[in-house]
């Protein structure tokens, strides 16, 4: 089974800033955490970050084929991406959302999420640890 692993903007700078609010581990924690997981679970998972919208949505499209499961946070782009909703829509591959913090607590403006209308499943506030969930619900389902 192949997962594409999606990071939208800012998700690069993480425990730089903000630890509160997003922890204290960095990207590059991530990025072992997701490594080690693929290598336990017998998986192939590649991992893409992007500060960029147009970006996110050709990743999104190269998957369409080639990959049965997309784990995504599209950190800001959740609220405003019309154009990464679609571009799920658009290739049909299972989708999980993620987000690192508890979004439903916050900011009345982060109550939206354009993506999470396609994806079949959200996990929020769990760190990132709710990427290794999201992998996990992949492959029981998919796999
Ligand atoms: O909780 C999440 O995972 C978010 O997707 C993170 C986004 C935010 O815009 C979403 O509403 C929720 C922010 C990405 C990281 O932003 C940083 C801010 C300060 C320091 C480091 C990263």
């Amino acid at each position: 089974m192949k997962i594409m692993v999606i990071n939208g903007p800012n998700i690069n700078m993480l425990g730089i800033r903000e630890p509160d609010i997003y922890g204290k581990s960095t990207f590059a924690d991530l990025l072992s955490l997701i490594e080690k997981t693929a290598i336990a679970e017998g998986l192939e998972i590649e991992q893409f970050q992007s500060n960029h919208e147009g970006a996110i949505v050709d990743k999104i499209q190269e998957c369409y084929g080639k990959v049965n499961g997309i784990v995504i946070n599209p950190a800001a782009y959740t609220h405003t991406s019309v154009a990464i909703l679609d571009a799920l829509k658009s290739v049909g591959i299972p989708a999980v959302e993620v987000h690192i913090s508890q979004v439903s607590d916050r900011e009345a403006f982060r109550q939206i999420s354009y993506p999470g209308m396609y994806c079949e499943k959200t996990i929020q506030g769990k760190g990132l640890d709710g990427y290794k969930e999201a992998i996990l619900y992949l492959k029981e389902k998919y796999a």
